[in-house]
């Protein structure tokens, strides 16, 4: 990219390693795939590229950028960003599509376990100043019938006002906006926390330079990211947006699905906005 980094850029740099450093710690042991399924799929995607280089016919010079930018997706870090923008939506699609309750959507590249316990009501950390508007999101977790699910688990977590994830962009506190809460006897949570913005996915990588060059957009609508899990459920992660948000209908990642849409009302108190979404998990 020819223009000035700002500080945000800058910061944005380095995220891509994180999440690639993160994937890499979680899936330390290795998912096992049959090679018969190799042999199927990796098979089928290369028969699904030859097809798209006889169609369009693929010059060397496109073959030779394609190689340079391939090669710099991997030194910046970004294949999980990438794959996670461009890719998962389908995988979430095709796993989840015969799944009863609720709607699903992709996990994405800043997902990290085990932040602060803040059991059925509470407040997700965040700094003195944390800037945007108080959101006060809850619900109640039951099973496809109805029947409340005590003690289901709640993750939340998402970016701050300027687009930032806790633990991916520099600066910001360990667990910043991330919290796991714990459902009630009656199976609800509250979580207070402030509403996030519409985000710029890092665009000054390799990620940024396909967007760029291809005159895309780099953004995703606001969005909080959950997983909702119980004994014996499915868990479902998700991601729930705003209505009348920008990119709602262009998305970069594509994860938006209208049954995920809030609409928050303000509070009565004037102190912020408040909006409540019950989920339901299907049996494991
Ligand atoms: C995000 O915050 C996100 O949710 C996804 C899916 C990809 C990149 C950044
Ligand atoms: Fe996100």
């Amino acid at each position: 990219m020819t223009d000035q980094l700002t500080e945000k850029d800058a910061k944005a740099a380095e995220t891509g390693a994180n999440a690639t450093r993160y994937f890499q710690e979680k899936s330390k042991s290795g998912a096992q795939v049959d090679p018969e399924r190799v042999s199927t799929v990796a098979g089928a995607a290369l028969k699904a590229l030859h097809d798209v280089i006889r169609e369009h016919d693929v010059t060397y010079d496109e073959y030779d950028a394609l190689k340079s930018w391939l090669i710099r997706v991997g030194e910046d870090g970004e294949w999980p960003l990438f794959l996670d923008v461009f890719v998962e939506h389908v995988v979430e699609e095709t796993v989840n599509k015969e799944r009863d309750g609720s709607k699903g959507s992709i996990e994405g590249p800043f997902y990290v376990p085990n932040a602060p316990q803040l059991g059925a009501e509470g407040t997700l950390p965040m700094r003195d100043e944390e800037p945007g508007t108080p959101l006060d999101f809850g619900g109640t977790i039951t099973d496809c019938d109805g029947k409340a699910l005590p003690g289901a688990v709640i993750e939340l977590w998402h970016a701050d006002d300027v687009g930032f994830y806790s633990q991916f962009a520099p600066g910001l506190p360990e667990w910043n906006l991330r919290g796991t809460f714990t459902a009630g006897d009656d199976g609800r949570f509250m979580a207070h926390t402030m509403q996030p913005a519409p985000y710029q996915i890092p665009h000054d990588g390799a990620t940024g330079q396909l967007i760029a060059a291809a005159g895309w957009h780099a953004w995703r609508p606001a969005h909080l990211h959950l997983k909702v899990a119980a004994p014996g459920y499915q868990t479902i992660t998700t991601q729930l947006y705003f209505e009348g948000g920008e990119y709602l209908d262009s998305d970069i990642a594509s994860a938006t699905k209208p049954e995920l849409i809030l609409a928050p009302t303000p509070k009565a108190d004037g102190s912020g906005v408040e909006v409540t979404y019950d989920f339901a998990l299907a049996q494991a």
